[in-house]
């Protein structure tokens, strides 16, 4: 699209009068940002019509990406861009007095998940448009999202996430498609035309009303739609009627119970209370998106029989798995299809990815509590299990502990991913090590039993946001190199490998590096008045807060680091800035922890001057995708520590890679086939290999005190949690103490330290050969195309989906 600058000034001036009543020079940045935002949306708007049109007219087969979470953080600046009018938008807003830059800031981040999941999520969606897939989003709209994070004398505090408060300029409310959705009641069965039937009675109604945003493709004219759903009680009549039967308590009662459910984002911690109204969030915008999709594709005209030649649908995790019992319902109870019909319908339609192996976060309802709120859900999800365990009969006889194993519901339990895999006709992990691991460990009894189901697709990263958008100067020093092409085949990137040892053309990546650092230094100094050094090593960790992600280990080196500086201030380092950003779950304790001790060896190692600045400690409030977008283009050292087997396939370990840094990395999840992408040389590996982690954890035999007993570093570092050598009381860390020496390290934060500190000295001399280093850099941005999300998204539309692109003219 191509808008020229004084039609862009002409329009944003008509907007802040149409919306605001007011002139460039009095408008506030807050409504400077509305108006010009309205404006971006209203230049979507004629292509996300006609991108609706044309799927319809075509009946092109669509995708839609059912998830929990959709974590997209800012818009303006990625739609402008993917619109193709961002140059010519800031010379605009110049003309008036105005710093593009400056009104960015104030869009506040649509945080709507807790980490890599949500992420995905939003890449996902950005990929599909770019590419012309017909693929959409379907959600919740959380009235609150993710909780904003203040540190406050070293602890987490949570705040709400009010991220609605000033309106969201994206979103269209669409009260013509609200549909409803049933929970509670029971269920009555009758004979009609001699045909079972079943009547669901006495249920609670609740409207979900879909606000949709435009999710713009890159230079295509392609505008598919996220559809988040809000929770609304049924009608004001409903108020009104109870109002006049003296039961005004009652319909306030039902408002603020309907409200709950699209109130707030979960946290992703298993041990938080109040489990119920997640199911409940779950089926609520299931339901409503299954709903609406059936209404959509009953204006193509098509028998339904055939809804899974033109409908694919994706669950992000077990979170939306109480889909395959929703489609089967709609398809058995509304549609009169036989089940046998309404099943093959159903799996063929479905498909779902795994996303973790901790055993906490996988899911499970107990019988009761689902039963009660979804009676004819949980029918359905009986009859899928009584099918599903005959099968299993048949085809194991006698072997019953696999059965019981296998079941969909058992132990008082429903087991969604169970459910999810019996369900649909394709199972994902989302990294090649991942992917083995469920087939041979984790769900070794479903591969074997459906082989063909199983398949890999390795994450991906949408390089528009985080190398176009994110690192403009990178972005441009490589077009200069290389030309453009590499913007719509990322793999082209490769073709900078002909330049990894070209002196020019380093020391321009290393002036991009520079820049930034300067930048993230003011940023830094501004928020955190802490002075850091940008020609130190920006070495970085940025991730939620979980033990098994080892921010532990890192903090240790740091201290081990600083003992070895206190002892001898003379050490031959180059100077290191440490650099950690981390939401932990409210209700994890040990990971809290864990973020006052950073805090605590921060506080210490920045006031001591006897170090000579060479080692500061920075924990970044509050990280978040707007956050990631300023630390990842400023980073050095990429820290991807894990304990092997446990991260899945890691996302930050991509962009960091595409925004020229080295990782330093264990063989888990994404960094294995980064590690296979950049060779050996340009990446610093070390740590336990998968088969001996899967060893201790099958045979044991791992003695966590042994090892600190033995290492004096370690001695010295874990006694000081609790033997006074900070200033903090005597139980502060003690969680922590514990969870190393009497819970024997789950993680093997010890075991790993010494080849961890082993690595992170490698870095330090490779970081000292300026040439060598500046290659690993540029080496490390020319293979990271293989993990654009585009390459992902292909995969998944040719490998599971079977859709095709549609090209809008
Ligand atoms: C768990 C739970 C448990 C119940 C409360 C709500 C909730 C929400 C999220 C989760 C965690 C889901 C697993 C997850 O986020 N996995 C991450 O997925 C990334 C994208 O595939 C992947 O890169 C990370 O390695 C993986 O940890």
């Amino acid at each position: 699209m191509y808008i020229d600058k004084e039609t862009i000034k002409r329009d944003f001036k008509k907007k802040l009068t149409s919306m605001f009543a007011e002139e460039v020079q009095d408008a506030s940045p807050l409504h400077q940002y509305q108006a010009l935002g309205a404006l971006v949306k209203e230049y979507a708007s004629e292509n996300w019509m006609k991108t609706r049109k044309q799927y319809t007219e075509k009946k092109e087969k669509q995708v839609y990406y059912f998830s929990m979470e959709f974590l997209i953080g800012r818009l303006l600046m990625s739609n402008l861009i993917n619109l193709g009018i961002k140059d010519e938008c800031q010379r605009a807003l110049k003309d008036l007095g105005i710093d593009l830059g400056e009104l960015e800031e104030v869009e506040v981040d649509a945080g709507l998940g807790n980490g890599g999941l949500g992420r995905l999520a939003a890449c996902f969606l950005d990929s599909m448009a770019s590419l012309g897939i017909p693929g959409h989003g379907c959600g919740i709209r959380y009235n609150y999202g993710l909780f904003e994070q203040k540190i406050v004398d070293g602890y987490q505090v949570e705040i709400p996430d009010n991220w609605l408060r000033d309106g969201n300029v994206w979103e269209t409310r669409k009260e013509d498609k609200a549909v409803e959705v049933r929970f509670g009641g029971y269920v009555e069965t009758s004979f009609d035309n001699n045909k079972l039937t079943f009547h669901h009675r006495n249920y609670e109604p609740i409207i979900a009303v879909p606000y949709d945003i435009p999710i713009v493709g890159y230079h295509n004219n392609t505008v598919n739609t996220l559809r988040l759903w809000s929770a609304e009680p049924v009608g004001r009549e409903f108020d009104f009627s109870s109002f006049s039967k003296g039961e005004y308590t009652k319909a306030v009662e039902y408002k603020s119970w309907v409200e709950s459910i699209s109130q707030v984002l979960y946290p992703d911690d298993s041990r938080e209370e109040g489990r119920i109204l997640r199911l409940k969030q779950q089926y609520f915008f299931v339901s409503a998106g299954i709903q609406s999709i059936i209404r959509r594709f009953k204006k193509l005209g098509v028998a339904i029989q055939r809804f899974d030649e033109y409908i694919a649908i994706h669950i992000n995790d077990t979170h939306p798995a109480v889909a395959v019992a929703e489609l089967m319902r709609i398809l058995v109870d509304d549609e009169g299809l036989s089940w046998d019909e309404a099943w093959r319908i159903t799996t063929n339609t479905i498909a779902y990815t795994n996303h973790t192996i901790m055993s906490e976060a996988l899911e499970k309802w107990p019988i009761d509590m689902f039963r009660k709120i979804l009676p004819r859900i949980y029918m359905i999800v009986e009859e899928i299990n009584r099918r599903f365990v005959e099968e299993l009969s048949a085809r194991y006889p006698g072997d019953e502990e696999r059965i019981r194993n296998m079941a969909i519901i058992g132990y008082g339990n429903i087991r969604m991913a169970h459910l999810a895999i019996v369900g649909s006709h394709s199972v994902n992990g989302v990294a090649k090590l991942h992917t083995e691991i469920l087939k041979k460990q984790e769900l070794a009894n479903f591969y074997q039993y459906y082989p063909n189901k199983f398949n890999n697709k390795t994450n991906g990263i949408t390089h528009r946001r985080w190398l176009i958008q994110a690192n403009p100067r990178l972005a441009s020093v490589i077009s200069s190199a290389i030309g453009n092409k590499w913007i719509y085949v990322p793999t082209d990137l490769r073709r900078l490998m002909g330049f990894s040892k070209d002196a020019s053309f380093q020391s321009k990546i290393s002036q991009v590096k520079y820049n930034n650092k300067v930048d993230f230094s003011n940023y830094v100094k501004e928020h955190y008045d802490v002075d850091i050094d940008p020609n130190s090593i920006f070495d970085v960790q940025v991730k939620r807060l979980h033990a098994y992600k080892r921010q532990l280990l890192n903090v240790f080196h740091i201290m081990d680091l600083y003992n070895r500086l206190k002892e001898n201030p003379d050490l031959d380092i180059v100077p290191r800035t440490f650099i950690f950003g981390a939401k932990a779950s409210p209700s994890y304790y040990l990971a809290k922890q864990i973020i006052k001790l950073i805090n605590t060896v921060a506080d210490k190692v920045n006031k001591d001057t006897s170090i000579k600045g060479k080692l500061k400690v920075v924990f970044l409030e509050n990280y978040r995708v707007s956050l990631a977008e300023k630390i990842i283009p400023a980073t050095d050292v990429s820290e991807q520590i894990s304990t092997t087997t446990k991260e899945a396939s890691g996302t930050g370990n991509m962009k960091f890679m595409m925004n020229g840094a080295v990782t330093i990395a264990t063989l888990d999840g994404a960094n294995i086939e980064i590690r296979d992408e950049v060779g050996d040389d340009n990446i610093v590996i070390f740590g336990m290999k998968d088969y001996e982690v899967l060893n201790y954890y099958r045979n044991g035999g791992y003695s966590a005190m042994d090892v600190y007993r033995n290492d004096i570093r370690l001695t010295r570092i874990v006694d000081s949690l609790i033997n006074g050598y900070f200033n903090v009381s005597y139980n502060e860390f003690k969680m922590i103490y514990d969870s190393l020496l009497y819970q024997n390290d789950e993680y093997f934060v010890l075991k790993d330290f010494d080849s961890y500190v082993n690595a992170q000295n490698r870095i330090n001399e490779l970081y000292k050969d300026k040439a060598k280093w500046q290659e690993m850099c540029i080496c490390n941005i020319a293979n990271s195309g293989e993990f654009s999300s585009d390459h992902t998204i292909i995969h998944y539309s040719k490998g599971i989906w079977n859709t095709k692109p549609s090209i809008i003219l």
